[in-house]
């Protein structure tokens, strides 16, 4: 790429003059991140186009990776990272004047996700090209992403997320690859003279989809490949026309706006379905621009319609793409002329789904009317989906017709986005061994029993490379010194640090780089917020969206009940502690926001209490994002994860965190159930109600919080603070919700049944965390353990089981 640094500071010094008509003297920043990102963009573009060129020749199996979201963050670090180029670049720009991490602040987040499931299609797509696996993302190319979260008067309030408006380095528009996407409409049918039915869809309206392609690098692999990410435009003479027809030339504009609206914004919940019409046309879009995309890439290799599943994989990140079903469907019997038998055979084995939650209130239905009218052929083939299915049930349990009714796809009005996902794929996966089982003996039973075979598990992972090599450099430079290099390409041998958990040279080395991370976080803190903290004190994070299961409220409350045992007793025996918070909640959910400002709330009295603050300290950090968590991470001592068992599907943060040396604090939810048992009893803090307890409960109904609330005073107390007059509440109803919640709406994320646990495990961390030798090992445990959730491993199982595929020669 670029030999040596003079090559590389030659090279961006012709790009600055050639793009922006700069010179090194006269560049600003955000000028010379620019140069440097075009630089690097067509520099990647040679592996670019040779590594299709090589899938094609070779006819190469490719998966494509079907996402409402993905949440990449910043590309430049990574991109340096995977090039190998970081060093020469740092070099080269500091010779100019520039400072490369510097530059890379000048780059917004591609935020274009929610949580957990948009990161995932992040680190997998990193983890395909790093692989050499032909595998692609298609998503949404939003115009703003997850909103930007401001704390005002420790309220949340949303902005929106212009990351555009500065120019996206990366993307390269390719119109010559649009197609189009038809709403709305009504269908006939006709008979021609061999008895075959014809489809004609007319009066619809149509949409221009036009993809902005992103390259993915492979870290040191060739491979490049592309993440699609689709805008909509208005295929102006369809629009002009239409309003010549209809004589209404004055709203032309707001014609064009409204189909425009399509891709214009990421809809920034992560939990509750709202059955929201352009939430569906969203869908729609991505399904049908990417299967007309993908099927136009398989009508190249020239093969019979047969071949298909053995050249394409479709895969759907959870329900929300489950359209590409139906629309598979579409292509192949309108477009195609395949039979119903043949273009079902083809569509089942080119589709596997991944669900990523079993909580009820996010399982996609939409209304069935909504659906026929936006979608009239969609629906005509969903519903002929649905009628064979139920035919086949019915052979297979002749009379149940109960088992059959909660089968069905469509039913009550709704058509079940589950349903049709499993009906029509061949694989079907959670995404931690614990969340499968929950779905395979009950969210999904009844599917289970009928279709066993389909159901596997895929336990997350996160890339090594964005999540230690990018974020914590020094860490990752520990590690090769001391155990070489080959955990890089392998991360599975991370092992090989359990032969140094005594090794004092490497407990002290590790020890070292945690507390340069956090006084270097700790300086951020202060210079952007102007709180001071003691990096000596232990660095205990929770991070993650907020929501009432992943319980910041226990998290919470316990910090008010440590403020009420310092103020009691101010020469209390503990480990300085900090606790961090980054969270932002659903612009609608109304709980999780007041949660967010009671945090802050405990923040101001905590922070500004001369008693205890030398103690005890609390931040919000707000706008949790990719690029703040890069900053958070490496600087964690304790991972809070403390969601009510079985509701976290796997958590990814947990990994991320663990990979960093932090140690867990966690129920037996979700991957927490596999980090313990990697690391084992002595490694993790684990606490509280066991899955099985809590489903029993709800099952029961046997749990009364207020018994609890009754009978142990240190709940009560802390709880009382919430409403009663206290440093907390200062009198007003403002946490009456929150309090009603607990104790008279019966608690339901078993916050208070769990609270005597997890106080007693946060004192026994408190005790630990003195030992800074015996911490140490356990974090170094942690970090050996940590390989098994490289994102590698989990595509490889993708790779294997799902798609079979399998990576291609390079061809170095
Ligand atoms: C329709 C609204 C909606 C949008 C997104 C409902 C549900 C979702 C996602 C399925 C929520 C999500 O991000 N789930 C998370 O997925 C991660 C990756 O697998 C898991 O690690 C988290 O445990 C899970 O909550």
């Amino acid at each position: 790429m670029f030999s040596d640094k003079e090559e590389f500071k030659q090279a961006f010094s012709q790009k600055l003059e050639a793009k922006l008509g700069k010179t090194v003297e006269t560049a600003t920043e955000v000028d010379a991140y620019r140069a440097l990102g075009s630089l690097l963009r067509e520099r990647i573009g040679k592996k670019w186009l040779e590594t299709n060129q090589r899938y094609e020749q070779e006819k190469e199996k490719q998966v494509y990776y079907f996402s409402m979201e993905f949440l990449i963050g910043r590309l430049m670090g990574n991109n340096l990272l995977n090039m190998q180029l970081v060093d020469v670049v740092a070099e080269g720009l500091k010779d100019l004047g520039f400072d490369l991490g510097e530059l890379e602040e000048e780059e917004s987040d591609a935020g274009l996700g929610n949580g957990g499931l948009g990161r995932l299609a992040a680190c997998f797509l990193d983890s395909l090209a790093s692989l050499g696996l032909a595998g692609h993302g298609y998503g949404i190319r939003y115009k703003y992403g997850m909103f930007d979260q401001q704390i005002i008067d420790g309220n949340q309030i949303e902005f929106p997320d212009l990351w555009l408006s500065r120019e996206f380095v990366w993307e390269v528009r390719r119109p010559e690859e649009a197609v189009e996407v038809r709403f709305g409409g009504h269908v006939s049918s006709s008979e021609d003279e061999d008895g075959n039915l014809h489809f004609d869809h007319y009066d619809y309206e149509q949409v221009q989809a036009v993809p902005y392609d992103v390259p993915v690098v492979g870290y040191n692999s060739d491979t490049v490949n592309t993440l699609r990410l689709w805008s909509v435009e208005a295929n102006l003479d369809d629009t002009i026309k239409k309003a010549a027809r209809l004589n209404e030339f004055g709203n032309f504009l707001g014609h064009k706006r409204s189909l425009e609206a399509i891709s214009e914004f990421l809809y920034p919940d992560d939990s509750h379905e709202e059955g929201k019409r352009l939430r569906l046309k969203q869908e729609y879009f991505l399904v049908s621009a990417g299967v007309q995309s993908a099927v136009r890439a398989f009508e190249q290799l020239d093969l019979p319609w047969s071949a298909f599943p053995e050249k394409v994989a479709l895969h759907i990140n959870d329900t929300h793409p489950a359209m590409v079903i139906p629309e598979l469907m579409r292509v192949l019997m309108d477009e195609k002329q395949l039979g119903w038998k043949e273009a079902w055979k083809i569509t089942q084995a080119s589709v596997s789904y991944t669900n990523h939650t079993t909580l009820s209130e996010a399982l996609e239905a939409w209304p069935v009317d909504m659906v026929r009218q936006l979608l009239p052929r969609i629906f005509m083939i969903t519903e002929e989906i649905n009628e064979r299915f139920c035919q086949s049930l019915w052979k297979k349990y002749p009379g149940e017709f109960d088992r059959i009714a909660e089968l069905a796809i469509i039913a009550d009005g709704q058509v079940k986005m589950a349903h049709l996902s499993i009906v029509g794929s061949h694989s079907i996966n959670g995404v931690a061994r614990l969340h499968t089982e929950i779905l395979k003996l009950r969210e999904m039973k009844i599917f289970y029993d009928t279709f066993p075979e389909r159901f596997n598990n895929k336990t997350n992972g996160i890339t090594h490379r964005r999540w230690l090599m990018h974020a914590n450099k020094p860490l990752a430079g520990l590690i090769t010194d001391t155990i070489g290099e080959d955990w890089i390409n392998e991360p599975a041998q991370l092992t090989d640090l359990l032969a140094y958990r005594d090794d004092a040279g490497v407990l002290d080395g590790l020890n070292h780089i945690k507390q340069k991370n956090k006084e270097k976080l700790a300086s951020w803190v202060y210079q952007t917020k102007g709180i001071s903290l003691d990096p000596q004190s232990i660095f205990d994070v929770h991070i993650k969206r907020l929501h009432g299961y992943k319980r910041q409220l226990l998290n919470a409350l316990h910090i008010m009940h440590i403020y009420n045992k310092v103020k009691m007793d101010p020469s209390l025996d503990m480990a300085p502690r900090t606790f961090f918070f980054g969270a932002k909640a659903a612009q609608g959910y109304h709980y999780a926001k007041k949660i967010i400002k009671l945090i802050n709330t405990i923040a101001d009295v905590v922070n500004n209490d001369p008693v205890v603050s030398d103690k005890l300290k609390v931040v919000f950090l707000e706008n949790y994002s990719v690029s703040l968590a890069e900053r958070i991470i490496p600087a964690a001592n304790v991972s809070e994860q403390i969601s009510t068992a079985s509701k976290e599907a796997s958590g990814t943060g947990n990994m991320k965190l663990m990979m960093n040396g932090a140690l867990t604090l966690g129920t037996m939810d979700g991957a927490n159930v596999e980090i313990h048992e990697l690391v084992g009893d002595d490694n993790i803090y684990t606490f509280g109600l066991s899955s099985e307890e809590v489903l029993e409960y709800y099952r029961s109904g046997g749990y009364s919080s207020k018994q609890v609330y009754e009978t142990d005073e240190v709940v009560r107390l802390t709880v009382d603070q919430l409403i009663h007059y206290s440093p907390f509440s200062k009198g007003d109803t403002e946490f009456q919700e929150i309090y009603d919640s607990l104790v008279h709406h019966n608690d339901e994320f078993f916050v208070l049944k769990d609270f005597a646990a997890y106080a007693a495990s946060q004192q026994q961390i408190n005790f630990d965390y003195q030992e800074k030798q015996s911490w140490g090992k356990k974090s170094l445990i942690n970090i050996a353990h940590a390989g098994k959730f490289s994102s590698d491993r989990t595509i490889q199982e993708y790779a294997a089981d799902i798609w079979r595929i399998a990576p291609v020669n390079t061809f170095k």
